[in-house]
This record gives structure tokens, sequence and C-alpha cells, in this order.
């Protein structure tokens, strides 16, 4: 409890730190102006602002009232769920209101007395709009946690269904998976969609309440234990989208799929033990603006970013009409700490033409309408289009980044797409970077594999086949240990060249030399011919580990 206070009262600031103002009025040597950041809401509680769904209809107690017991007190089964008396109803709301010191108000289910059939019920929230995560989900469980659950997200406003975490006793039993627990990922695996044993064992129904989703234990993993290092978190989610992603949903859906058993088998003799019971499901999120609003507010029934730089939609994912210029982007958290805010930029400006670029493009193209400036679409990489008459279409021109084409749509030769990137990215279009001396020529594939000279390989042909070795390019190597062996204890030298014992000569050392100094071309002396070749080995030796 104590570490648990340190940890929000650390985290207080966090929340108001970075990205809260979306822009300021500054003053400089040009005179005063708005300067523009890229912005968030804060966190709030969204368990309010949730519509919920409980299934399948009549899965909720109390109609007809029903008695029910508790693992503790097995046969004293006093208590009573009874829909139709306010003191004695457990309906879903009571999930998520707010409730007075010490005194636990739940929606419960009915019992299991229809076992072995088996006793499953979905609890499905929905928002309508897009929130990301910014703290643990923790689902509150009176009674005793569920020996079997999971939790699903939906990101499309409940179209399509995703596992979000697998909950069990004995996971590799309930859903084939292994067991994992969220400190044991990594950075590569922090999105990783996993199977945990760790709330679903028996504690005793007081002790251990708590099933979480455990974000803060994923967002550590980039900014450090304590989440001192937000920072790192935030330009993650800009370069490993996934990640973003990850953290962001329109709906949460808990499937409950075996009850609390109370540490062992199912006792058919009282089947009254057996049901859900949840007190509170505890959401913090902020909602999901794209960078582009730092408030976000409850009207007309749903939440509502309050879009700034120009952009509209719940998300603010869209440009306001006569801001469409630049195609739309979210903002971005980099570079720290004010971020890119990326914003919708005012028509006017977009077809302002370049009469020189605009007479080298076709003698007899001229200046569109007003009512052509939509079609100029460059996807951010170019602002200015021309309209080419005979053709009839409208090009942008001078496309930057390194793309090329109608809507700056493609790369210039000698670069390749980068398949990580939205077309809009200014990083779209990556250098093939081919060797030079490697390759035929400076342009590669798609997935920028250059074509490389003979000998040479590697998608930047930089490297050489086996039987080649590299010197300004690839040659095929003249000694090597299989076929091309050097002769009389010469020592193939990076398949270049054979270094050969004294006395011996030619390419594979295959030669005598029968000179003054080596007058006994049969017999050199094996002294001589070791101890040259241990110099040239603790030559080679060095070489290499240089
Ligand atoms: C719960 O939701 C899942 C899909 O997420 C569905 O397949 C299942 O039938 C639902 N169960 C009930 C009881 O509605
Ligand atoms: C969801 O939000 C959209 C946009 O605000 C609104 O038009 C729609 O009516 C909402 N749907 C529901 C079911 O509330
Ligand atoms: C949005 O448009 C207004 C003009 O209506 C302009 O003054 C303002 O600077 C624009 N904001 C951004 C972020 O571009
Ligand atoms: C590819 O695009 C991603 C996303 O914009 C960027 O982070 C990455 O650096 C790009 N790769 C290269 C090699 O430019
Ligand atoms: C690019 O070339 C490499 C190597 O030849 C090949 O494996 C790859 O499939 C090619 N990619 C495309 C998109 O053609
Ligand atoms: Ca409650």
């Amino acid at each position: 409890m104590l570490s648990l206070a340190t940890l929000l009262v650390h985290c207080l600031p966090l929340a108001m730190g970075h990205y809260d103002m979306c822009k300021s009025w500054v003053t400089s040597d040009v005179g005063p102006s708005w300067e523009f950041y890229a912005c968030q809401p804060k966190p709030m509680v969204l368990k309010e602002y949730a519509m919920v769904k409980v299934d399948p209809p009549g899965i909720t107690c109390g109609d007809p009232p029903e008695r029910f017991c508790t693992h503790e007190n097995p046969y004293l089964c006093s208590d009573e769920c009874d829909a139709s008396n306010p003191d004695l109803a457990h309906p879903p709301s009571l999930m998520f209101d707010r409730e007075k010191e010490g005194l636990a108000t739940y929606w419960q289910s009915v019992t299991w007395r229809r076992y072995p059939e088996p006793l499953v019920a979905n609890i499905t929230l929905s928002w309508n709009k897009s929130i990301e995560l910014t703290d643990d989900i923790v689902v509150t469980f009176e009674y005793g946690r569920p020996t079997v659950m999971m939790l699903e997200k939906s990101l499309d406003n409940g179209r399509t269904w995703h596992p979000y975490q697998y909950y069990a006793d004995d996971c590799m039993e309930a859903f084939v998976m292994p067991s994992k627990k969220v400190r044991d990922l990594s950075a590569t695996s922090a999105n990783r969609v996993l199977c945990t044993e760790e709330y679903s064992r028996w504690a005793g129904s007081k002790k251990e309440k708590n099933v979480l989703f455990e974000v803060r234990e994923r967002f550590a993993i980039f900014a450090g234990p304590d989440l001192g290092k937000m920072e790192n978190l935030y330009t993650r989610m800009e370069s490993a989208k996934g990640l973003k992603d990850f953290f962001t949903l329109t709906d949460l859906r808990l499937r409950l799929l075996r009850p609390a058993l109370g540490g062992t088998y199912v006792q058919r003799e009282n089947l009254y033990k057996y049901f859900y019971a949840i007190s509170n499901i505890e959401v913090t999120a902020r909602c999901k603006c794209n960078l582009h609003a730092n408030a976000c507010n409850f009207r007309d029934g749903g939440l509502q970013c309050e879009c700034e730089h120009n952009t509209t939609g719940q998300d603010c994912g869209r440009c306001k009409k006569n801001f469409r210029t630049k195609s739309w982007r979210a903002g971005s958290y980099t570079p720290t700490p004010h971020g890119s805010p990326n914003a919708c930029a005012v028509a006017g400006s977009a077809l302002g033409m370049d009469p020189t670029i605009h007479a080298t493009i076709s003698a007899s193209s001229h200046v569109p309408e007003t009512e052509e400036k939509a079609d100029c679409e460059c996807y951010g990489h170019s602002n200015r289009c021309s309209y080419i008459d005979y053709l009839n279409v409208v090009t942008c021109v001078s496309c930057k980044h390194n793309t090329r084409g109608q809507h700056c749509q493609h790369c210039r030769l000698g670069y390749y797409r980068n398949a990580s990137a939205e077309l809009d990215d200014e990083s779209v279009c990556i250098e093939c970077n081919c060797n030079q001396l490697g390759s035929l020529h400076d342009r590669c594939n798609e997935t920028g594999y250059c074509e490389c000279r003979r000998g040479a390989t590697g998608s930047k042909c930089d490297d050489c086949m086996p039987d080649y070795h590299w010197r300004q390019g690839c040659h095929p190597n003249v000694c090597d240990e299989e076929l091309l062996i050097c002769q009389n204890d010469g020592i193939c030298h990076h398949g270049q060249r054979c270094i050969c014992a004294s006395g011996f000569k030619g390419t594979l050392c295959q030669d005598a030399k029968c000179d003054s100094t080596h007058r006994n071309c049969d017999s050199a002396s094996s002294t001589v011919v070791s101890s040259a070749l241990l110099l040239l080995c603790t030559l080679m030796l060095s070489v290499v580990d240089v």
C-alpha cells in the first residue's frame, strides 16, 4: 500500500508533464505569434463514461431470487440476491459506482446450479471513442477471482475483437499457452498478448481480490521502474507503431469462463458457492486525440476531443474544411520535449506556383482554378501542383523526401519504400545504398535488394559469396582449405594468395626454389619450415586480432 502511494505521488507530475499545451503565444524578434506543440488530454477515470452490456441475458442474479453461499462459509448460506429489492439487488451498475468507505457494492451472477454446463458471462464496456490506457486496468472480484477468464479489446467500436490477456490457474490446460509474467517481457515483446497465472489461483477471497491488466509494468520496460523516463516510452511509441496501438481501444470485454472454486474441484453437492461478483472495474485512460488536443469532454452523449491545429473529428482525425492542403497527420511525440504538431495548413498557400518549375513541366499546362485545389494531394511531400493540359491531370511538382510521381507516392530511383512508414512519412523512401564495387547499378528492388555483380552477395552487394574474396569487389579465391590447397606447408591468406614456406614458390607453393641459398631442393630442413610457420601463424593471428 505504501509503495502504491509513493508511486502515485511520483506519477502526479507526469500527468501534468509534457504535451499538455497545444500552443503558446510567444514573442520573438519578428513579433508575437503562436507556437504549436503536440498535445494530449490528461488521463481520466473512464469507467463512468462506459456503456456496459452483460451477456447472456439472465446471467445477473436475483430474477428469480436466489440464495448463495461463500467459500469461507459454505454451509452458512444466508445471503440472498433479489433483483426486485434494491437492498438485495446486484445490477451491473454496481461495478462502476463510487463506493462508500468499506462498503463494497457489486454486480453478481447467478450461481453454477447448472453445472457441469459452463458458467460463462461477458461484460462489455464501450466508449464509442478511441482511448489510450495510461494505467492498469483493475477488476475487483468479491468472493474469489475466476479460475479462467480472458480480456478482449476492440479498436473499431466492437466490430472486431482481439485477445488482450488470458488468465487461468493453469494456462496450459485452459488455453494451451505457457504461463508468463509481464515483468518477463522485453522491449521487443512489450506488446505481446500473454497468459498469466498470477491472478487466478486461490488465495482466500478476502486476500487477493484484484485482477490486473498491467499497463504500468509494460510502460516501465521503456520508462524505467518509477516511470520517470516517459519520454523514452513516447519516443518508442513513435518508432514502433504497434506499441501505441497496443494501449489503444474503443471497447473492452471481460469473458468470465470459470468461477472461483475455493482451491479444489467443484463440489456438486454445494453449487451455490460458485458465481461471479465484481465490485469495480477501474479503467484509467486518456482520449486518443492524435496529439491534436489537450482536452476531451463529454458532449452529446459521447467523449469528444477539443481539437486544435485546425483538425476536427471525434479523434481529431481529419483536417478542417479549407485546411486540407496538406494531408492530415497525427502529431508526433518527437522531437522531445514538445513534439511536432503536424498541423493542418490553411488553403491558399497550396497552389503557389513556382513559374520555373511550371514551365519545365509542359508548355501547355496552366494554373488550375480553385476547384481543382482539392486534387493537389502529395502526401505532404510537396505543396505545389501543376495542371497538365493534354493529360488532364493535376500532378505534384518538386516532390521532396526522395519521392516522385503524380502524388509523390513513389520513391525516386535509387530509393525504395520503407515498409514501416506511412506514405506521408518523411522517411518513406530509403536510399538503396548499393555498394558501388559489388553491384551492377544503384537501384534496388522493393525490399531494398541491389543487383550484384558476379561473386558479390548480400542485400547491398557488399559481401562475397563463398569461394570469393573482397578486394575492390569480389574476386575468385586463389586458394582455400578444400580444393585449392597451398602446397608444402604454405598458408592460404584470406583466399587471396598462398604464403609459401621458405624454399617454395608458385601460386600454390607447388614449386621448390632451387637457387644458391636452397641447394637441397628435395629436403628442406623441417625445423626451418616449422619455425617459419610458427612466425607466420603468430603474424596471422595478430592480423585477425586487429
Ligand atoms: C462472449 O463474447 C464472445 C466474443 O468475444 C462470443 O464468442 C461469446 O459467444 C460471448 N458469450 C456470451 C455468453 O455472450
Ligand atoms: C458514437 O459517436 C458518434 C460520433 O460522435 C455518434 O455519431 C454516434 O451516434 C455514437 N454512437 C452511439 C451508439 O452512441
Ligand atoms: C488554424 O487556422 C487559423 C486561421 O483560421 C490560423 O490563424 C492558425 O494559425 C491555424 N492553426 C494552426 C495550428 O495552423
Ligand atoms: C522507416 O520509417 C520509420 C517510421 O517512420 C522510421 O522510424 C525509420 O527510421 C525508417 N527507416 C529508415 C531506414 O529510414
Ligand atoms: C528483392 O530481391 C531479393 C533478392 O533477390 C528477393 O529475395 C526478394 O524477394 C525481392 N523482393 C521483391 C519484392 O521482389
Ligand atoms: Ca461497486
